[in-house]
């Protein structure tokens, strides 16, 4: 198990190739899960940021929670109106595309898993994401995040009948402005998916008092989002009970690991790439996070960079452009 979490954990060293598909970023981003691969640390969770990282965990490029609800605080400017130096905004959107990454690398997800979980022992087994942040206004401040959480295998249910290459899922951030601090955004709406668009779908919008029942852990001096894939299906839960009480046909949903020595070793915080805007990418490829011959952008299957087939999950475009926050 340590060894394929290492696996899993070495693909953040494609980040570098990610880096150079896609416009050069404002400051050079350490990758988190290469100190759990390392050794340098016997859990990415409990490391100190390195002065590269651009997280120093004191305040300013960070996240708290208040009142229960997850704030991201940045000395970075988010606007390119208001920017002044490194400001490249390379997808349009604009929102200074390093700040954009900032947030991501920061805000993005834990994903915990069963102890069962086949991807961890699966020498194949890649997890990485694909993410999208844009506004929906910037006067107020309101901005969405969609994040495709792209594995390369959904191993099946009833007896692994279903098993297919590529599992898209994801999750979705909302955030809003704080009154008087420009540079700190407030989560106001959390989106998990869980068996998207099937008959089986329990995704779920959390919104008001539901967000304080967010699970988070500690890394990097601040809490990060925890969410539950739940055993080889990777439907994505806001808890351990939101999964363990859903009822599918012939599948007995399991998340997070149960009578284990460290559970922290089913808590990966997988690579990400932020793909742009659907008018300007700032990648195509996906082999940048493990997935080669899966695209951000065009309506294709996504096979999680396996052999192309029909059985594969839903192309990476849908989950990036459809937007759970809009409700029609
Ligand atoms: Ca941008
Ligand atoms: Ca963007």
């Amino acid at each position: 198990m340590r060894t394929h979490l290492a696996t899993l954990a070495l693909s953040t060293a494609d980040r570098p190739a990610a880096s150079s598909a896609t416009p050069p970023l404002a400051r050079p981003r350490l990758p988190v899960l290469w100190l759990l691969a390392s050794g340098l640390c016997a859990s990415a969770f409990a490391c100190s940021a390195s002065a590269s990282d651009g997280f120093s965990g004191d305040g300013k490029n960070d996240t708290v929670l208040e009142g229960g609800r997850l704030v991201f605080r940045s000395d970075l400017a988010m606007q390119v109106d208001q920017c002044d130096t490194d400001c490249a905004d390379v997808d349009g959107d604009g929102l200074v595309d390093a700040w954009e990454d900032q947030l991501l690398e920061r805000m993005r997800p834990v994903v915990r898993f069963d102890e069962a979980e086949k991807i961890l022992s699966d020498p194949t087994g890649k997890v990485g994401m694909v993410a999208r942040v844009f506004p929906v206004s910037l006067d107020p401040v309101e901005i969405h995040v969609l994040i495709e959480l792209g594995y390369s295998n959904d191993y099946g249910t009833c007896f692994g009948i279903t098993e297919h290459h590529g599992d898209s899922e994801r999750v979705g951030m909302r955030l809003v402005a704080l009154p008087g601090r420009p540079h700190d955004l407030v989560v106001s709406g959390l989106y998990t998916a869980a068996h998207e668009h099937t008959p089986n779908e329990h995704s779920k919008l959390h919104e008001g008092d539901d967000l304080l029942r967010i699970e988070t852990r500690r890394e990097l001096g601040g809490p990060r989002w925890v969410v539950f894939s739940s055993r080889n299906k990777h439907a994505t839960y806001f808890t351990l009970s939101d999964c363990e009480s859903s009822f599918i046909p012939c599948v007995q949903e399991d998340c997070s690991p149960d009578r284990v020595a460290d559970p922290a070793k089913f808590d990966v915080v997988p690579p990400f790439v932020n793909a742009g805007e659907p008018t300007a990418h700032r990648v195509d490829d996906l082999a940048v996070v493990g997935f080669p011959g899966d695209d951000a952008w065009i309506d294709q299957r996504f096979c999680g960079g396996l052999a192309r087939n029909n059985l594969c999950a839903e192309p990476t475009v849908e989950k990036l452009t459809s937007d759970p926050f809009i409700k029609l």
